[in-house]
């Protein structure tokens, strides 16, 4: 990518937890701004839609967009709605999955799952609307004034991609028929592609194409989201086994008491532990050419496997 790719690996003084913080804050704010309020609908798929989207989390995906929109050189801020988007999307996935179909959770982000609040019928259609309510945003011309509109067309086909029956949906379909089953490691690394690592990767892509990336910079950065996408589901089947309930928000040992096949299980927690932080160098070196503009990048994916929310 002509201009911003340079040998220069090295960032002094970079505070992740600062710009993490300062990031979340940037994207909380705007998830409040651009969500209904109650004049705009049914109150009560109103107050399930903030309820979910509001309670917490780490943000990471709409940190990511933003990230990658700078290592392009881009203004963050300019692609604040496509970020919130990603973040809509995938907050309906943990409604979604959450459900007594699917995983049947008591608790998420720290409080109890919507369909435990505001009942089945409406934990769907907050989903349901959380979904459509990302598109709208990613469509609307106004919210990123100046962008090309091929790039909004380009961005939200791909988010669509992702999220879709060839990304987290069908990531999602294959988890559920392999549970109880026998299932070996390439066909754990194949779900996890689709199911956690889909939408992570296009959350880069998104950013980084409404910066304006070219073919160089863009393949880079897509081969930095993969590897950081499975690094992330490992880190999280770690935290099923050994983390904190209190910090992740939720029980732990689910994975297990379900017969889900998950990397620990697999390979044990040692080897997982290793193979994440191989990815995450493996991340990093995919971003090799770019300048400090890819250091939030950089400390993202060192971040990922050491976790503890
Ligand atoms: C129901 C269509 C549909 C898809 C569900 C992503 C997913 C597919 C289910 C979530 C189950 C899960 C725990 C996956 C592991 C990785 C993951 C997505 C963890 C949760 O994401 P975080 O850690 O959560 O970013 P916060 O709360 O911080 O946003």
């Amino acid at each position: 990518m002509p201009g911003r790719l340079r040998e220069k690996n090295v960032t002094p003084d970079f505070s992740l937890v600062a710009y993490l913080n300062e990031r979340k804050t940037l994207v909380d704010g705007a998830l409040d701004r651009y969500l209904p309020g109650e004049q705009n609908g049914p109150s009560v798929i109103v107050q399930a839609i903030r309820y979910s989207l509001l309670a917490g989390g780490k943000r990471i995906r709409p940190i990511l967009c933003l990230a990658a929109a700078e290592a392009i050189g881009g203004d963050a801020e300019a692609v604040l709605p496509a970020a919130c988007a990603l973040e809509m999307i995938h907050t309906y996935s943990l409604i979604h999955d959450d459900l007594p179909a699917m995983d049947n959770d008591d608790y998420r982000r720290g409080k109890p799952t919507s369909h435990k609040v505001f009942g089945e019928g409406i934990a769907i259609l907050a989903g349901d609307a959380l979904l459509t309510e990302a598109f709208r945003l990613l469509t609307n011309r106004e919210g990123m004034p100046g962008m090309p509109p091929d790039r909004l067309l380009d961005v939200a086909r791909e988010i669509a991609e992702a999220a879709g029956h060839c990304g987290m949906v069908g990531g999602q379909v294959q988890d559920i028929r392999a549970e109880g089953e026998e299932v070996g490691l390439e066909t754990l690394y194949a779900i996890h592609r689709r199911k956690t690592g889909a939408l992570l990767r296009v959350s880069i892509r998104a950013g980084a194409i409404l910066a304006g990336a070219g073919e160089e910079a863009l393949a880079g950065l897509s081969d930095y989201g993969g590897k950081i996408g499975l690094a992330f589901q490992i880190a999280d089947d770690i935290l099923n086994v050994e983390g904190d309930p209190l910090l992740i928000g939720k029980g732990t040992g689910s994975d297990a008491a379900r017969g889900k096949v998950t990397f620990p299980a697999l390979m044990g927690i040692d080897a997982s532990r290793a193979r994440a932080a191989e990815l995450v160098m493996e991340a990093i070196s995919s971003l090799a050419s770019f300048d400090d503009g890819a250091a939030p990048l950089r400390a993202i994916a060192r971040y990922i496997p050491e976790r503890r929310s």
